[in-house]
């Protein structure tokens, strides 16, 4: 666990150091919204995504200057959807990464503003050449990217999650809208590691199923910690559960039985690596901290 989480942190700043460098500064006259998007991408997080896409592309040896690159840019991404998760319009946060949410903190336009900001400066930065030399290789990175965060991905599960019939989903339904509301993300950054890397479709497969079983350990263990949170962690009144009125894993499996699916998807995961041998291990590692992570 200390070798992951130095791994890590490792990764985070570099990734801080990037998006430092990549985000426009804040000296013009819409200073105000570039601010809010430093705000949002700068100084927190785990950066379990730009790590995935890290170790993802060190197994075929991409240099890591170009995997920065789409890490950074799926940060970009990540961080827009928070931003806009946040918002009175949808899950109406206080706090975000332990500090006032971007709509707190300015308001409500410049919150969707600053999502806007990121979410289109996430493409930007994927059609660079320094993200490959290859074009080919940065349109499918940018495609792919565009369909997983889009309508087939994360909009499309943050629109089922918002729905009227949404605490009617049973075990099935929540599993398909929590694959493309926080699955899809975590599925492209495994998968731009093979793209950058252009893998056998056999590696890219293997990554794709173990993103799919890590998405939704992901998942999962969030609900646990959501069941778990005290206010000054979800920004909520005490026993307002931000999935209040939700149909959950916890709520339709129990507490163990949520536990135990975990724990199998992680096994299960890490299985899909076997191919990589002794090449994958931080990304074997990486699973078992997103078990046990508390935050
Ligand atoms: C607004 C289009 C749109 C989509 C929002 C992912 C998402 C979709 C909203 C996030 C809501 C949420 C808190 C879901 C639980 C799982 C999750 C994505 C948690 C946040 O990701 P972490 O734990 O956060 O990787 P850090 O801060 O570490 O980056």
């Amino acid at each position: 666990m200390q070798d992951i989480t130095q791994a890590l942190s490792r990764c985070a700043n570099a990734v801080e150091a990037h998006l430092e460098r990549l985000l426009p500064s804040v000296s013009t006259a819409e200073g105000e919204v570039v601010e809010a998007m430093r705000y949002s991408a700068l100084g927190g997080g785990k950066r379990l995504r730009p790590f995935l896409v890290m170790e993802s592309a060190a197994l075929f040896g991409v240099d890591p200057s170009r995997a920065l690159q789409a890490a950074a840019a799926l940060e970009m991404v990540h961080c827009y959807s928070l931003v806009h998760d946040d918002l009175p319009a949808m899950d109406d946060s206080d706090l975000r990464r332990g500090r006032a949410t971007v709509h707190r903190k300015w308001n409500d336009a410049t919150a969707i503003l600053a999502g806007d900001g990121l979410l289109t400066e996430a493409f930007t930065v994927l059609a660079s050449p320094e993200s490959h030399p290859d074009a080919q290789v940065r349109l499918e990175l940018i495609t792919e990217l565009a369909t997983a965060a889009g309508a087939k991905g994360m909009v499309g599960g943050q629109m089922i999650d918002l729905s009227p019939d949404r605490a009617k989903l049973d075990l099935a339904g929540i599993t398909r809208l929590q694959a493309l509301k926080t699955g899809a993300l975590i599925r492209y950054a495994c998968e731009a590691g093979a793209i950058l890397g252009q893998a056998q479709r056999e590696e890219r497969t293997a990554l794709r199923l173990y993103a799919e079983d890590l998405g939704l350990a992901f998942q999962i263990v969030d609900d646990l910690l959501d069941h778990e949170a005290t206010p000054e962690e979800t920004g909520k009144p005490t026993g307002v559960d931000s999935d209040a009125g939700k149909a959950t894993f916890v709520g339709q499996l129990g507490l163990e039985k949520a536990r135990v699916r975990a724990e199998e998807l992680v096994v299960s995961a890490k299985s899909r690596l076997d191919i990589f041998s002794g090449k994958a291990q931080l990304l074997r590692e990486i699973a078992t901290f997103v078990l046990e992570r508390r935050s």
